[in-house]
Formats: structure tokens, sequence, C-alpha cells
């Protein structure tokens, strides 16, 4: 067993460090901000799976394989998208995650599923990084309730027995690094009052023999192994067009 799979399975969540090279880390920056500019309507925080099926380069950076490559210790060889959402915290203004589990929302079965988080920007405890509740893994899922009294990027939250937040620890990153958690684990993180953006990467992967009870819940795509028979339909991959979506280094080969 590899150190980053003990502590996932001790702790429920694991750092991998310098993970994607700068120029695609780059790439990833001006994504986030062409897809801000392209749908003024949405909240930076909110620019989720359903934007997925017809983005190559979504597709290109979550189907990278020094990504799936740590997916694998994680789920197995056989690896499908379940959904992504770039939370894209703007300096001074950026909502907070209330304490939740991820499982809790997710209409998954059975609960196979891992967590990449893609820091695109430095991710620290002062411009609203993400936090986790050591071992909460082993909680039970709960049902999560509403908190209309924050203006929050969920809306919703775990009930506060549940929350310990002195045991929380911080996960500080750079651009680049990648953790990765549990369905189950207690985590969130705090607005941003900074000036400095927060941008993170969501991926959700499950392995193929997990079936999504919702299709439309994600944004279903297979990225590598086998496919299971009868399980999940998966989406077909977009073809790139000149003028429709985000230019890349590799666009023109997608
Ligand atoms: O990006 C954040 O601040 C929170 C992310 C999160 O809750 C998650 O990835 O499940």
């Amino acid at each position: 067993m590899t150190p980053h799979r003990k502590q996932y399975d001790e702790l429920g969540y694991t750092i991998f460090r310098n993970v994607l090279d700068a120029d695609l880390i780059k790439e990833a920056s001006d994504h986030v901000e062409w897809l801000a500019k392209k749908h003024p309507e949405l909240r930076p925080e909110e620019l989720g799976h359903f934007l997925v099926p017809d983005d190559p380069f979504w597709i290109r950076l979550v189907s990278d394989d020094r990504l799936l490559d740590i997916v694998e210790q994680f789920i197995g060889p056989n690896i499908a998208l379940f959904a992504s959402h770039y939370i894209n915290k703007p300096p001074f203004s950026g909502r907070p995650v209330l304490w939740h589990q991820d499982g809790s929302y997710w209409p998954l079965e059975p609960m196979e599923v891992v967590t990449l988080w893609l820091a695109v920007d430095a991710s620290t405890p002062d411009n609203g990084g993400m936090r986790v509740i050591p071992a909460t893994h082993r909680l039970d899922l709960q049902e999560m309730k509403a908190n209309p009294e924050v203006d929050s990027v969920l809306g919703s939250e775990i009930p506060v027995e549940f929350v310990d937040e002195s045991l929380a620890v911080d996960l500080v990153l750079g651009p680049g690094d990648v953790s990765v958690h549990n369905p189950t684990i207690v985590h969130g993180s705090s607005a941003n009052t900074s000036p400095n953006r927060r941008c993170g990467l969501t991926i959700r992967y499950i392995p193929t023999s997990t079936k999504v009870l919702v299709p439309d819940a994600g944004c279903l795509f297979h990225l590598r192994g086998d496919v299971v028979e009868g399980v999940n339909t998966y989406l077909t991959r977009p073809k790139y067009r000149p003028g429709d979506h985000f230019k890349f280094r590799s666009s023109d080969a997608w």
C-alpha cells in the first residue's frame, strides 16, 4: 500500500504535490476566465458539471494521465468521470462552502467515488482554502440541513454536532497540487476575504461499477479501462470547434 493510500484510509484525505505542470495550470486558469466571460449569468463558484459535456478542454484536463494514475490508486483501473466543478472564489467576495459530506448529495450506488481537488491557484487559510476534519470518513452519511442564514456555495451543511472545528486541518496547496478526499469526510471552506482569487477544480471519479442513479446529476464520461455493461450510459467526447470552444495547446487533436 502506498503512503498516500495509507493516509487516505486512515484519515480520509491525502495530498499529492506538483502533479500538473505550470503550462497546463495556466491553461486551466485562462479556461476559468473564459468560462466566466461566456457565462456572466453564473457566479464564479458555479462553473459546474452542466458545462462539461460541450467543453473539450475540460475533458482533456480531467482525463490527464497524471490525474488518472492517482485515481487508479483509490478506485482501481476502470474509471469514469461522474462530475466536475470549478469552485472559483473571487477576491473579497468568494462564498464559503459549509461543513458537509459529499456523499449525502450524490445518487451513487454503491458510494464508491473519489474526489481530486486540483489547485488552480494557491489555496490557503486566507483565501478560503479547503479544510477537512481528519478521520470523519468513518461516520455514516448524515442528512444535510438547509442554512439560509449564510450566503454559501451549497446552501446546506451537516448538523453542528458532527463538527469539531478544533480538529480541522487546512489543506494548503500550491498551483498544480492535488488533494484527494473520501465522499464521507466532513469538509468545507471559509469565505474568501483576501485580495487573491482562490480557484480549485473538483473532479469526482467513479469506478465503472458504480451506478449513477440520476444521470443528469453529473456529466458521465468513460475515461480509462473497461466499461461494465448495463451500469451507466456514457456521453460522447465533444469535438473541438474553433470559435465555440476554449482554445488550448492540443485543441486541434480533440
Ligand atoms: O472548493 C471548496 O472550497 C470546497 C470543495 C468541496 O467541498 C469538495 O470538493 O467537495
